[in-house]
């Protein structure tokens, strides 16, 4: 049949393209799983360190990645990790792992971050590494750099936020996390916890209102079609650690984790540059394609969360260890 003519063709195009020096079998083949479409920069960047990587061992290290949840939803992909069944996984601290690890959400406290600058220096500084700590406690192992997801706003099919009287009783998804559950209860939407796999259809069927994630999310998953307003709340900041099983982590050797690990860090500060050129570059490109863009301005949801008890209960629950390395680098959130 035509098909399978197809399918034949485009497989010796594949095989012709394989350089004879890595016609072997690599030696070690790691699996990484995202939650996010193909185009999005994670996995644009987590490709080209599989390229790298591939050069710098020779083809002994093969890095395979399984964008958009092509593995199963973060909940599953999660347990996979665990079990040792996927090797990599770039999950956000805020989410799930946060069940597992609740400090780990930590830097995802609601309009905390004044600007990126003050960010990354917490995250590649001394709070990153106590988060890695609790990370490594677990039995996990991590990579150092986090990746950027970004700035977080919100969208939604019925009007635009600009007060957080705005938000009430809107139906907001949020990732399975009790710290995103809690910021938008305290503003007065009513938010659900849903897996990113399954984001575009609960808009699309209209089982929720609105999300929030940030431009690159918004305009990779299309979610454009199915939302008509997007408002830059930057609410919170939120980013992909790149998990390890630590088992699978130890059978490969010293010399060739080493490579991996620099390829990968090394790319983590690519994608963050090319996601800071894509919010900027966005607003546009998205405004273009039907989103309905407004400013604003932080100061009464932050007043509301503060009236609510929300920095005070957040405080109690991370602890003052955590909370003291957070606010040395965003001043005092109450
Ligand atoms: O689930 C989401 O919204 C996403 C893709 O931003 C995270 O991984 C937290």
């Amino acid at each position: 049949s035509r098909r399978s003519f197809a399918i034949l063709g485009a497989s010796a195009t594949i095989a012709a393209a394989v350089p004879l020096r890595y016609a072997r079998a690599a030696e070690f083949t790691f699996k990484l799983g995202t939650n996010v479409p193909d185009t999005h920069p994670l996995n644009v960047y987590a490709r080209k360190a599989a390229d790298e990587i591939k050069q710098a061992t020779d083809g002994r290290f093969e890095l395979q990645v399984f964008a958009s949840n092509q593995l199963g939803g973060d909940t599953d992909m999660f347990s996979q990790l665990r079990s040792g069944a996927l090797e990599f996984f770039a999950l956000s601290g805020v989410n799930i792992l946060s069940m597992l690890i609740p400090s780990s959400a930590i830097y995802g406290v609601g309009f905390a971050w004044k600007d990126y600058p003050t960010l990354w220096n917490a995250l590649d500084g001394k709070l990153g590494e106590h988060l890695r700590g609790q990370i490594n406690k677990s039995g996990l192992d991590v990579m150092e750099k986090i990746w950027d997801n970004g700035f977080r706003q919100v969208t939604n099919s019925v009007r635009p936020i600009v007060t957080p009287a705005d938000l009430h009783g809107l139906k907001m998804r949020v990732p399975v996390s009790a710290l995103w559950t809690s910021l938008f209860e305290a503003l007065g939407a009513s938010p659900t916890g849903i897996n990113f796999a399954e984001v575009y259809s609960a808009l699309q069927t209209k089982v929720v209102d609105g999300q929030e994630n940030p431009p690159a999310i918004i305009a990779a998953a299309k979610l454009y079609e199915v939302q008509k307003y997007c408002s830059l709340t930057n609410h919170m900041w939120d980013g992909w650690w790149w998990l390890i099983n630590r088992r699978a982590w130890q059978s490969v050797p010293a010399d060739i984790r080493d490579k991996v690990a620099t390829m990968v860090n090394r790319n983590a500060m690519a994608e963050r540059e090319e996601i800071a050129k894509q919010n900027v570059a966005l607003r546009g490109d998205l405004a273009a394609k039907g989103l309905v863009f407004n400013d604003v301005d932080p100061a009464p949801f932050r007043e509301t969360l503060t009236k609510f008890g929300y920095y005070k209960k957040w405080r109690r629950n991370f602890g003052e260890e955590a909370w003291a390395l957070l606010e040395e680098s965003t001043g005092k959130l109450e």
